[in-house]
């Protein structure tokens, strides 16, 4: 892939880069804290830039629908306050960062930072056309944001070198990448990013 130079009308979007699902945390997903150089590194990028920076958080109701206690799939993770619903303590976000609370709803899980947040309208406000992606995990909020960032008409770029993957079967992954790239989206790495 070839350099992507930033340009008015992009934005990122980082997708639940929370403790809970770091190692250590209740979900945590291997290998996710040493996204956050990368992740960082590309934070610098957008602000050096003066580019509008979005992360999206994982902001759970108590006895959420999502968790094994209520039949859901998933141990308790990013209860909303908790510190495990903290973004990760060595993430750069910048003050100024428009964070996108999601599957707020106790009765609805909801993997997709578009899905019933105002996300969209707010990229469309600011009149976004491109859209980076980066953050956790690969094959659940990843591919979800991705696909919808999608459908919503934005250019949709991921960065394959700053997600993990949950991995709950192996392959699980590669076989989101592979849908994401079918649905439309390009994979770049952080360091083709330019200014
Ligand atoms: C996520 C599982 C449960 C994610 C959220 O952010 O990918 N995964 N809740
Ligand atoms: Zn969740």
């Amino acid at each position: 892939m070839n350099r992507v130079t930033l340009t008015r009308g992009d934005a990122l979007l980082i997708v639940d880069v929370q403790k809970d699902f770091l190692p250590g945390g209740t979900l945590g997903v291997a290998g996710g804290d040493l996204l956050i150089p990368a992740i960082n590194q590309t934070i610098e990028r957008f602000r050096q830039a003066d580019l509008p920076i979005y992360a999206s958080r994982d902001w759970h109701p108590l006895r959420h629908c999502s968790f094994q206690e209520q039949g859901g799939p998933w141990p308790p993770h990013c209860v909303a306050g908790s510190p495990g619903a903290g973004f990760a303590d060595n993430l750069d976000l910048p003050p100024d960062s428009q964070i996108i609370s999601k599957a707020t709803d106790i009765r609805n899980d909801a993997y997709s930072a578009f899905d019933h947040t105002s996300l969209a309208s707010r990229l469309q406000a600011l009149g976004i056309r491109r859209l980076f992606i980066c953050g956790l995990a690969t094959e659940f909020c990843v591919l979800s944001s991705t696909t919808d960032a999608i459908k919503s008409g934005f250019t949709t770029l991921v960065l394959g070198d700053a997600i993990a993957a949950i991995e709950n079967q192996a392959g699980d992954g590669a076989r989101a990448i592979d849908t994401m790239k079918r649905a439309g989206a390009t994979i770049i790495s952080c360091s083709n990013i330019g200014t």
